[in-house]
């Protein structure tokens, strides 16, 4: 049974009951699709019908989830987008559509709530946005607004809880295990953090309270935008029962069709799945989804002071052009590497392993990899070992449309024991100049200085 009550402050929030309400196999973005008709769409849109979730009384929630865990996630609500809407009070109840500009090459990064009605989302080319929503309002990304408003948010959430651990741009994780009961339940703690951030940022956000990250993750997305899902432990079963495959948190495409050949739709079904076919289908990455899908997940929020235990760091970009130009593909990986790098070092990190990912004009798409002797920490390593898998691996000669460029096998520069690598390859002497352009970089703007080589990229 799913219930739907009113928080104290009036933000609805959802609790779980023992009888699953989602049908087998349905999709749960069909599932959780909101009803718009209490919100200011703009446009005069016609919104999509919401389907009324079943009611019930609400039980007594708040003293059941003593002595347990009591994880929080929390996600902004179009986040890029909604930071523009507040900025511009002009862009309020638009649609509005942030990333790559219609006319270029590029793709959507996120949208307002009233882009999506049209069907727009991330990831979509920019120029199918710009078909489906011709008269949508379309915006260059601005990193460093985004940035800000997410350090702000980050600032607020330390005011409630000291663990608390930034999960990407707008998202986080909040430990609030024992610390809820100042305000009487955790869904009246979570509803005066969502309070607060829409006062100090006017942003909506969608929460989700569970005993581990995995389930807090997978509800806060259950009732977007501005909404509160919670998932008692007892009642984590009955969550799971009958959601998509799919709705699990790291199940993706591939990994969903490939359970579906099997006969697993939903998280029920693999829960009860034999392990030792899950281990043959999938290795130990079956015996972890087994895992998941009985709802055990890691309840350890690291800290904000703690550093983020990042595995692997990466930039893509979509050519303006499909081509196969070795100047121009040479120029991109060149500003690819520089990227990596940056990030990389501000990160504290070096790394062991270069991954390569390329995309035909066709869409046909390679990762490969390698995984070298020692550390690496310059950008011209980086570049060096792209290049060598872009010349190993590149077997046809056709357009590429897309490259990419990440590092992984990281581990924390102050480890580094300037290994036989760094020194006989002169990765020493690259680090070095690299760390003096950060220092530009840092005081002059990230444009302040690059690679020559970087500025065929457009030719
Ligand atoms: P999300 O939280 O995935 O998306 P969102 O906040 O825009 O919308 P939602 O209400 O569904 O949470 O991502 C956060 C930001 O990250 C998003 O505002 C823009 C950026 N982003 C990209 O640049 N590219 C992408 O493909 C995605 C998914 C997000
Ligand atoms: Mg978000």
């Amino acid at each position: 049974m799913l219930q739907n009550n009113a928080g104290a402050n009036g933000v609805k929030s959802r609790h779980f009951g023992t009888n699953g309400s989602f049908g087998k196999g349905r999709q749960l973005t069909h599932v959780i699709q909101r009803e718009h008709s209490d919100k200011e769409t703009g446009e005069g849109i016609e919104p999509p019908p919401k389907r009324r979730l079943p009611r019930g009384v609400p039980d007594k929630v708040a003293a059941r989830w003593e002595g347990y865990k009591t994880i929080v996630h929390l996600d902004m609500d179009a986040f890029f987008a909604a930071v523009e809407q507040q900025h511009n009070p002009a862009l309020r109840n638009k649609p509005v559509i942030i990333g790559g500009l219609p006319g270029y090459r590029g793709v959507v990064s996120t949208c307002s709530y009233e882009a999506r009605v049209y069907g727009v989302k991330s990831g979509m080319p920019s120029a199918e946005a710009y078909r489906l929503c011709p008269h949508g309002i379309f915006m260059q990304t601005d990193g460093h607004k985004y940035t800000w408003v997410s350090v702000e948010i980050l600032s607020l959430l330390k005011q409630f809880s000291p663990t608390v651990e930034p999960f990407s741009i707008d998202e986080a994780f909040i430990d609030i295990s024992g610390i809820w009961q100042r305000y009487g339940s955790p869904a009246d703690m979570v509803n005066s953090i969502k309070d607060a951030i829409k006062g100090k940022t006017g942003l909506t956000c969608s929460a989700g309270i569970g005993p581990n990250k995995m389930i807090a993750k997978m509800s806060s997305g259950m009732d977007k935008p501005d909404g509160l899902t919670e998932v008692h432990p007892e009642r984590v079963p009955a969550f799971l029962e009958n959601l998509p495959v799919e709705a699990v948190w790291g199940i993706g495409k591939a990994t969903g069709k490939a359970l579906e050949k099997v006969g697993i739709d939903t998280v029920g079904e693999l829960a009860k799945t034999d392990r030792s076919l899950l281990k043959r289908l999938f290795g130990v990455a079956g015996l972890a989804l087994h895992e998941i899908a009985n709802g055990v997940g890691d309840t350890e929020v690291t800290p904000f002071y703690q550093k983020p235990n990042e595995k692997s760091i990466g930039h893509e970009t979509t050519l303006p052009k499909d081509t196969a130009s070795v100047e121009i593909l040479t120029a991109n990986l060149r500003m690819l590497s520089e990227r990596v790098g940056r990030r990389m070092r501000k990160s504290g990190f070096e790394a062991r392993r270069v991954t390569l990912k390329f995309r035909y004009a066709d869409f046909s798409t390679f990762t490969r990899a390698k995984t070298l002797s020692g550390y690496i920490r310059s950008d011209t390593a980086i570049f060096h070992q792209a290049m060598r898998l872009l010349k190993e691996n590149k077997q046809r000669t056709d357009s590429i449309r897309l490259v990419g460029i990440s590092v992984s096998k990281l581990r924390d520069t102050y480890n580094s024991f300037q290994e036989d690598l760094f020194r006989s390859s002169g990765e020493s002497k690259l680090s070095c100049i690299c760390e003096t352009m950060d220092k530009i970089k840092d005081s002059y703007g990230d444009n302040a200085i690059t690679y020559l080589s970087t500025m065929t990229r457009y030719v």
